[in-house]
């Protein structure tokens, strides 16, 4: 198939799902085109599959905020129709879904028939999209599209209970890429973060609002005031200038390092004992799978899809949003036993297994296959 993937080209989230799942199927002989304003953080090596499209913008002193729906919508007719492009995949639905259906529209005037799949990914419903600022497009635009997917059970509920939707939304689940992410050897890295065996707690994330950010330092701050241990705060964002701040005042500069935007997140994990993701919304969770990929087990805040990936109590634990003690106290008792640590820590691997691309992949192959059978009739 010759499809199209619109996504966003950011580190996190979204765009990591949508260029893995396009680096996958290009593995798997197809004909990948990404289109979007920057190179995908994650495509970073050169396949004879995968074509990128970047979008550009045109400056123009009339306009106060450029009209980049135009130019993202005018990209996409432009490669659909010169590519032959097969079906759209969509990943986001603000503003891709919307701009996908617009696309859809002019391309007919060509003569050119294309289905659209959009993926919702989370925020897009749960946070933003559901804002009345762009309620009536999210809405539509779903409505609209020629099949729906979410990440997550969670995901598929909260998007009906928010919109009017007439579509049946297919649950595929976010997936896992066991080539890369698994646990490697890195005990000289070990060795220089944590010298004296301390324990190795781990964050990721954009260290935005809705991930509690703060939290993961006051768990750590408990946790570090009984068992010696590190931690390590992977990602950047606009929280980020308050939990060095936080650090300071709790005196835990020495024990935590800010590692910025990593890209080989594995290497990082490979010497991680436990990961903390204490979220406010979070309809998948994939950075908690990456870890776990890495045998890492994971405490989590129980909303969202986070119960769907990490099984209390196996896995890691659940506690309830905002009760960073439990968390904390969840976190010293596992530490402390390595028994159940190892445990949680094959679990964990165990767990991730069900989230292999290789099982996810042919459901997204398979739903494309009759979104086309469906479209043609
Ligand atoms: O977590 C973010 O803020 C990024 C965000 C996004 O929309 O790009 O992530 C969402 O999509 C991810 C991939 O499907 C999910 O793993 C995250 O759980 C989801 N984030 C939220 O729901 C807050």
């Amino acid at each position: 198939m010759k499809i199209g993937i619109l996504c966003y080209p950011t580190y996190g989230g979204s765009g990591v799902v949508a260029t893995e799942l396009g680096k996958g199927l290009a593995k798997a002989g197809h004909k990948i085109h990404f289109i979007s304003y920057r190179q995908p953080a994650r495509l970073t090596h050169y396949s004879e599959n995968i074509f990128y499209h970047e979008v550009s913008n045109v400056d123009y002193p009339l306009f106060e905020y450029p009209p980049y729906d135009t130019a993202l919508t005018s990209k996409v007719v432009d490669v659909v129709k010169y590519e032959d492009l097969d079906l759209l995949h969509v990943h986001y639905a603000i503003p891709h879904a919307a701009i996908a259906f617009m696309a859809k529209q002019i391309l007919l005037t060509y003569g050119k028939h294309i289905p659209i799949i959009t993926t919702l990914h989370g925020t897009d419903i749960t946070l933003v999209g559901n804002n009345r600022t762009f309620s009536p497009v999210v809405e539509f635009s779903i409505n609209h599209s020629d099949g729906v997917t979410a990440v997550s059970n969670s995901l598929a509920q909260d998007t009906y209970s928010n919109f009017n939707i007439e579509k049946d939304i297919k649950v595929i689940y976010n997936f896992i890429d066991f080539e890369r992410f698994k646990k490697l050897d890195k005990d000289h890295f070990r060795k220089a973060i944590a010298p004296l065996g301390e324990k190795i707690l781990i964050h990721t994330s954009n260290f935005r609002k809705v991930k509690r950010v703060d939290e993961v330092i006051r768990i750590f701050a408990a946790v570090h005031k009984v068992i010696p241990s590190k931690l390590l705060m992977i990602g950047d964002g606009p929280e980020r200038q308050n939990l060095e701040d936080l650090c300071r005042d709790l005196s835990l500069v020495d024990h935590v390092r800010f590692l910025g935007k990593q890209d080989a997140i594995e290497e990082i994990l490979a010497i991680g004992d436990l990961f903390l993701i204490p979220s406010a919304s979070e309809s998948f969770g994939l950075s908690a799978l990456e870890a776990m990929a890495c045998e890492v087990p994971v405490i989590s805040s129980n909303i969202g899809g986070l119960p769907e990936v990490n099984l209390d109590g196996i896995t890691g634990y659940l506690c309830d949003v905002g009760d960073h003690q439990t968390m904390a106290q969840r976190a010293i008792e596992l530490l402390g036993d390595e028994q159940k640590l190892e445990t949680f820590r094959k679990n964990a691997l165990q767990q991730a297994r069900r989230f292999d691309i290789e099982h996810i992949l042919p459901e997204y192959e398979n739903y494309y296959q009759q979104i086309l059978n469906n479209f043609k009739q």
